[in-house]
């Protein structure tokens, strides 16, 4: 059963639909994540078929409090929802937020303003932001009303740069309905398969031995790798090129997954052994209109690549492709992608030649020296498997604008969670505690702290997962 739209959800977007055709000069504030520029990348689509000029801009959420608003019309997407914009607003204004993080302001608060406020939020109708629709997906939403559903896709791929499918291994609630509108016109292809993580582009050797949820004899590891395939009678090369999950017959699938489901449950204890299979199966989105063996092929694929435009400041780049260029910004997306995977590479390995990461009983962290406040959450995630995986893994860096604060950095394996932890939350109380603010997923978060409460932040963390972890 794909659900349904509420009735009163479905009129809020009419009514938005309506505040978009009266206006003609529109500005659009979008959050600089994958989610946020996929949202940015619908409206932008969607305003210019509807001819409406437009300007759009990525910002970070502390960046919303000092803006101006001076346009006909004002778009909030993938934030608002948890700022205090209606104290930016005038008696002139008129503002549309479409965001899906948990609201500050009730569904009745327009009526307080005025200027004219909509706010429209999946959780003023019961339905879940963090599984069942991304920011992507709202605006989705308000294009699909003017019947542009062929945006879908982009619904499709904002949902997976969320993790919006990290709880089952599938997309759910509205996320599956944008799915099937997005397949319904032959845009997207999806299935259960291994969820190993470079379908299209990295070659098997390396996707396998990146496997990091727990650390098993292939991680970070070549040579095991190379062995267990041969010992799976799974070919390595094709046509003269390393194969890639999406070249493995549905037979070297099946050989694979139960080897995988193997080594994982002698390495975990036993009361995550029922959550294995879990681990190493999950759909996958394919884009139907991209290239084969490109990493805009595939959802996980196109997402990281949207990051690594976000996270060097370039985040049109991704708008550009997103909106359809396939020239310039590829040459562009290409360049990023190398110089961030280069830059991923070298402090990874300067984590490791100096052993920064310090063990404490519940938990484990680093103090990555130097590197980009913007990317300490990826090289977090990739350095677990050079630490414990049974513990959380906190990576701190000094974000550079004078004052002195810290990005701090949470990833953890998906075991954790699967197990009730919900670390975004415990982020969430922690942060404010020590002066900051943070949040986020189960297994992905962060926050900012002032830098002098990080011995405090710390110890209150460690002290608090207590009982929890193990
Ligand atoms: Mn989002």
């Amino acid at each position: 059963m794909t659900p349904i739209l509420p009735e009163k959800m479905n009129k809020s977007f009419s009514k938005a639909q309506e505040m978009l055709k009266s206006a003609e000069d529109i500005k659009v504030y979008s959050h600089n994540d994958c989610d946020g520029i996929s949202s940015g990348a619908i409206l932008s689509s969607l305003l210019d078929r509807l001819d409406k000029e437009h300007e759009i801009e990525f910002i970070s959420l502390d960046k919303l409090k000092d803006l101006k608003i001076n346009n006909e019309l004002t778009i909030f997407s993938d934030l608002g929802s948890g700022q205090s914009i209606d104290k930016i607003s005038t008696s002139s204004s008129r503002i549309l937020v479409l965001d899906h993080h948990p609201p500050l302001r009730s569904l009745n608060y327009n009526s307080k303003l005025s200027g004219r406020f909509l706010e429209i939020n999946p959780l003023f109708y019961g339905i879940d932001g963090s599984y069942e629709i991304s920011g992507g997906g709202m605006c989705y939403l308000l294009a699909k009303k003017f019947g542009f559903y062929n945006l879908s896709w982009i619904g499709v791929l904002s949902a997976v740069g969320d993790m919006q499918n990290t709880r089952t291994g599938k997309l759910e609630g509205i996320n599956k309905s944008i799915l099937q509108d997005a397949t319904n016109h032959g845009l997207v292809d999806s299935a259960a398969d291994l969820s190993i993580y470079g379908r299209q582009t990295r070659p098997l050797i390396i996707a396998l031995s990146y496997f990091s949820d727990v650390t098993l004899p292939i991680t970070n590891n070549k040579t095991e790798v190379i062995l267990l395939l041969k010992k799976l009678g799974i070919d390595r090369r094709c046509d003269n090129r390393l194969r890639t999950l999406s070249d493995l017959t549905s037979d070297e699938k099946t050989r694979l997954f139960s080897e995988l489901v193997k080594l994982l449950s002698r390495e975990v204890p036993e009361k995550y052994i029922k959550y294995v299979p879990k681990l190493v199966t999950g759909d996958y989105y394919e884009f139907l209109n991209e290239e084969e063996k490109t990493p805009l092929r595939d959802a996980s694929e196109f997402s990281t690549a949207v990051n690594a435009c976000s996270r060097n400041k370039n985040p049109e780049v991704a708008l550009d492709i997103l909106k359809g260029d396939r020239v310039l910004a590829m040459d562009e997306l290409e360049r990023l992608t190398r110089k961030h995977r280069q830059y991923l590479a070298e402090k990874i390995r300067m984590i490791e030649d100096n052993e920064l990461i310090v063990p404490l009983n519940n938990l484990q962290y680093f103090h990555g020296h130097g590197i980009k406040s913007e990317v300490v959450g990826t090289i977090t995630g990739m350095v677990l498997s050079h630490g414990d995986w049974r513990k959380p893994i906190i990576g701190f860096s000094h974000v550079d604008n004078g004052e002195d604060l810290l990005k701090v950095s949470l990833r953890c394996s998906r075991l954790l969670a699967y197990d009730g932890i919900h670390f975004g939350h415990i982020m969430r109380k922690i942060a404010s505690k020590v002066g900051g603010s943070g949040g986020g997923h189960a297994v992905a978060c962060g926050a900012y702290i002032p830098s002098k409460n990080q011995d405090e932040f710390l110890k209150v963390f460690n002290s608090t997962l207590k009982g929890i972890i193990n």
